[in-house]
């Protein structure tokens, strides 16, 4: 997986992985009986296609210096970065037992010191992005051709150092450098746009000088446009690909759910959100 290169012969699908992250998710979330499992399930596709269509790496060694870096800037979204860790066979899918317990390296908020692939700790929101354009810059300055991705969170346009590192990214015509939006429309106290009306989004990126694409961040054939446009386009800017996902999307009890921050699952519902995914199994 170490170069980018066609999906081999009788490699799972780009669905089926989507599909084997959520049940990861699923599984980690019933060791603890909680997990942001909405926000995993709604953002399982963006990982699939990043992890297996997208980046460079190799699994046996994280720490390789010719991979892509991915950065995930919402430390609460670690259960969905485990699952796509443990799919790509970074993480032993044994340790999905541990999630959430002393001495596990599946921590439940993401920190770098704890897991191989996690790059960051971003449990403080709103810094990724800055990182990112740090780490863009360096490698741009060293040459190759290695991309540094950043997968942040919808809340996370209210904080203002990410306007910051968005026209310094610009100002320093990172190329290298996409950053993901994951627009699932919720945050800590309500609707995103309800809390601060962040809209419209596209042209504030296109402002602070970024390539920038809006896609449905549920629909794999269109995120592996979007990923693949977003790596291709020549001109010096940084992009960014605002992804507009469904929380809890895959498991249809739980996506008919009231929205919230924290999905209430119910002891019993765990073992049944994983029975409905293995329902929707795909070649
Ligand atoms: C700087 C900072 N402020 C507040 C928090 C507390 N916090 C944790 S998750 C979260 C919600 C952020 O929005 P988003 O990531 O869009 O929420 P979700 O989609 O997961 O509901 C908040 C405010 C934090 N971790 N860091
Ligand atoms: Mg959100």
């Amino acid at each position: 997986m170490d170069a980018r290169s066609p999906m081999r012969a009788n490699a799972p699908s780009l669905e089926e992985r989507a599909r084997r992250i959520r049940r990861h998710a699923l599984r980690m979330g019933e060791v603890q009986g909680q997990g942001y499992i909405a926000q995993a399930l709604g953002v399982a596709d963006v990982l699939a296609v990043s992890w297996f269509h997208a980046l460079r790496y190799r699994p046996e060694d994280p720490g390789w210096e010719g991979r892509d870096r991915f950065l995930l800037s919402i430390g609460h979204y670690a259960i969905a970065l485990y699952a796509a860790l443990i799919e790509a066979g970074v993480i032993p899918e044994a340790e999905i037992e541990t999630y959430g317990t002393d001495d596990s390296r599946l921590p439940m908020s993401g920190m770098a010191s704890y897991t191989p692939g996690m790059e960051i700790s971003g449990g403080s929101l709103g810094i990724g992005l800055g990182i990112a354009v740090g780490k863009a810059l360096g490698l741009k300055r060293k040459g190759g051709d290695r991309f540094v991705y950043n997968l942040m969170s919808d809340g996370e346009l209210d904080e203002g150092p990410v306007w910051e590192a968005a026209m310094s990214a610009g100002h320093w015509q990172l190329g290298n450098l996409i950053n993901i939006v994951d627009v699932n429309r919720m945050q800590a106290d309500g609707v995103s746009t309800g809390v601060m009306n962040f809209e419209p989004l596209a042209p504030k990126w296109e402002a602070f000088g970024w390539h920038v694409q809006r896609v449905d961040g549920n629909d794999i054939p269109a995120l592996v446009r979007a990923f693949d446009a977003a790596r291709d386009v020549a001109a010096p800017k940084p992009r960014i690909i605002i992804c507009d996902t469904r929380m809890a999307k895959g498991v249809p009890f739980l996506e008919a759910r009231e929205k919230a921050h924290f999905l209430r699952v119910e002891p019993h519902e765990w073992a049944l959100a994983i029975a409905a995914l293995d329902e929707g199994r795909v070649a």
